[in-house]
């Protein structure tokens, strides 16, 4: 009989490309006819204060046990194919032959749900009883389910990416007892220091514009309306300086737009929606596994802080890691072979989806099979290599090792000698004329130019050599290298302004001559790469203007991964103080609010990068025993 049910399902499962927008419910792209494998009801679900939430529940049609729930709730609608299914169910093409009841719901506010949208809405007190949040909503539809839908085994598990994976991670605070297995996906951590909004305190402008707009222009997605294609023409040109974004466009209507002008700095408001207050004491009581992909353009801060968060009082091993080579969420759709030009030599998001989510479910769920990893499963890129580690990041096996730049544009790992000529490269920023993020034209964020989704695998070679961008690069490799954990920039840099941004790109510079791929020769991968904005230097709290012309230490962390620079390329390092729009210009003269500077206070710097033996600027590597 069961035999049957999976032959069935696996005829009618038609693999369909995934859209990486479609964690946002976009893509009307066609599916199976799910009407033939689950009966569909569309409820209502009351929760504690009256409010009622919109939830489609999927029972299969021909169970010969009582099912466990899988519960993915969105902010992003739940787009129904012509026949009423909804179009989410398509990422779970692996899972569904297995047999779970599945349950969409669009959270408070957006879609077909009452009550309020509050964007990220803070953890609740838990100590006033009216008290709601996301936890507090996910708990009373768990109930409702347990008692409302026949035929369950009383087991739920939620997972969900990026504000999905926000609102798994909100279900874990003051988990329903019933809650047996989650995964975190790509959820943002911190707002202020590392995810969607912005980066190390730098406003992240076009994704802060367009995805508070979005959200916040009513209760479905709406897409700003842009009068030209190129979007870096539209921020350089209408949005200078930021304060014309209410004057001009918004009138103070989004609310979250409002917030990023009121709270520049790292104060209350950004703390309280940040998960460390609430996750650094949390003693997980339900298995989460967090899922991340090394190029994901908008939360990749997020799912490594709620693991590194979560770790730290995780005796009774609940709390697991995979890092993949995805953006963001193509874990969930694609089959992972290749991320823009970049080939993994396997079908990565397929193998995840079949042996790792799959697995990790059932094992939690349905108390079958084993657990799919020890403690952190990740892709290892360059050499293309799934590698279990039993401790993330890894320590044994592993030197820290500094690799310095150099006059001249070398990077080794000797330090600068007593002479080094040029002690320091130097270039000048101007905000009038800044450094694309990614070629242009740069189309709106989800729109139907591509770009946003694979910018961070991009060619380099598009800015380098600009006169804004400085670089170093080691001699052709002798032999493979592999760095896996935590890489942190030391910089030694001055500018003539009294603020500026710091970019710093650790690339991988393929052969020049590259028979297997011919077109990849000399291309120019971003392997980890962060801006720092210098008024940050001392306090996230409280900036500071920078001393004209004073050489100050700066420490950007570049962020985990684990990759194989392989013998014959080399690493590059470059450095810029523009990377526009997906940063805002640094007016590069302190203002105390960049979002109500005047655009005369953009103006010209003069920055240089040290590399002598007394400033050296080095790059620290976490670097794998052969
Ligand atoms: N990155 C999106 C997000 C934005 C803001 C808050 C939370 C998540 C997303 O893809 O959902």
């Amino acid at each position: 009989m069961r035999r049957r049910i999976l032959s069935t399902l696996l005829f009618l499962l038609v693999v369909t490309p995934f859209n990486p927008s479609s964690s946002h419910g976009r893509g009307d792209e066609s599916q199976p006819d799910y009407s033939r494998l689950f009966d569909k009801q569309d409820v209502m679900i009351p929760v504690r204060d009256g409010i009622k939430l919109h939830t489609e529940i999927y029972i299969p049609k021909r169970a010969d046990e009582p099912l466990p729930f899988i519960l993915e709730r969105t902010p992003y609608g739940l787009h129904d194919d012509e026949k009423g299914f909804t179009r989410r169910l398509r990422s779970y093409q692996e899972m569904i032959p297995e047999g779970f009841i599945f349950v969409f719901q669009d959270i408070r506010g957006r879609y077909g749900s009452e009550g309020t949208f509050v964007m990220l809405r803070d953890p609740r007190d838990p100590k006033d009883p009216k008290s709601i949040d996301e936890g507090t909503d996910t708990y009373d539809t768990i109930d409702w389910l347990l008692k409302n839908v026949p035929h369950n085994n009383g087991k739920v598990g939620i997972l969900g990416i990026s504000y999905g994976g926000w609102l798994t991670t909100m279900a874990l605070l003051e988990p329903h007892p019933a809650l047996k297995a989650a995964s975190e996906q790509a959820s943002p951590a911190d707002q202020f220091l590392g995810d969607d909004f912005h980066h190390n305190g730098a406003f992240r402008l076009s994704y802060g514009f367009e995805y508070s707009t979005e959200m916040e222009t009513g209760k479905e997605n709406y897409s700003f309306k842009f009068d030209r294609l190129d979007t870096f023409d539209w921020y350089l040109n209408e949005l200078n300086p930021l304060s014309l974004a209410n004057t001009r466009f918004l009138h103070g209507r989004v609310p979250t737009w409002n917030h990023f002008v009121e709270h520049p700095n790292y104060d209350e408001f950004w703390k309280k929606q940040a998960f460390a207050p609430y996750l650094q004491s949390l003693k997980l009581k339900v298995p989460n596994l967090n899922v991340t992909g090394w190029w994901d353009q908008e939360d990749f801060y997020g799912p490594n802080k709620i693991y590194e968060l979560l770790e730290k009082h995780d005796s009774d091993h609940l709390n697991y890691l995979v890092a993949g080579p995805w953006n963001h969420g193509g874990w969930a759709g694609s089959d992972g072979s290749h991320l823009g030009k970049i080939e993994f030599g396997s079908d990565t998001s397929k193998y995840f989806r079949e042996h790792v989510q799959l697995p990790w479910f059932s094992y939690w769920l349905k108390g079958k099979g084993q657990l799919p990893l020890q403690e952190a499963l990740t892709f290892e890129t360059g050499r293309n290599q799934w590698i279990q580690y039993d401790q993330w990041p890894p320590r044994q096996g592993i030197t820290l090792r500094k690799l310095y730049l150099h006059g001249g544009g070398g990077l080794s790992f000797n330090p600068p000698a007593d002479n080094e000529r040029p002690s320091y490269d130097t270039y000048v920023s101007d905000p009038a004329h800044p450094v694309p993020y990614r070629h242009r034209p740069i189309g709106p964020t989800y729109g139907a130019v591509p770009g946003w989704a694979t910018w961070l695998v991009e060619d380099q070679r598009f800015v380098y050599l600009r006169p804004d961008v400085v670089a170093w690069q080691t001699p052709v490799l002798d032999r493979d290298l592999t760095v896996t954990g935590d890489i942190v920039a030391h910089l030694l840099a001055s500018t003539t302004g009294s603020d500026a941004d710091w970019i710093v790109k650790l690339i991988d510079v393929y052969p020049q001559d590259y028979p297997s791929d011919p077109a990849m020769g000399g291309y120019q991968l971003m392997i980890a790469d962060e801006v720092f904005r210098a008024r940050f230097r001392k306090s996230f709290e409280r900036p500071e203007a920078v001393p004209p012309g004073q050489v100050i230490a700066y420490t950007i962390d570049l962020h985990t991964t684990d990759h194989t620079f392989l013998k014959g390329h080399q690493i590059m390092v470059q450095v810029q103080s523009t990377w526009f729009p997906v940063i805002d210009r640094n007016p590069q003269k302190f203002v105390p609010n960049i979002y109500k500077a005047s655009a005369s206070d953009y103006q010209v710097a003069t920055q240089r990068v040290y590399h002598s033996k007394r400033y050296a600027s080095y790059i620290e590597l976490p670097v794998k025993a052969e």
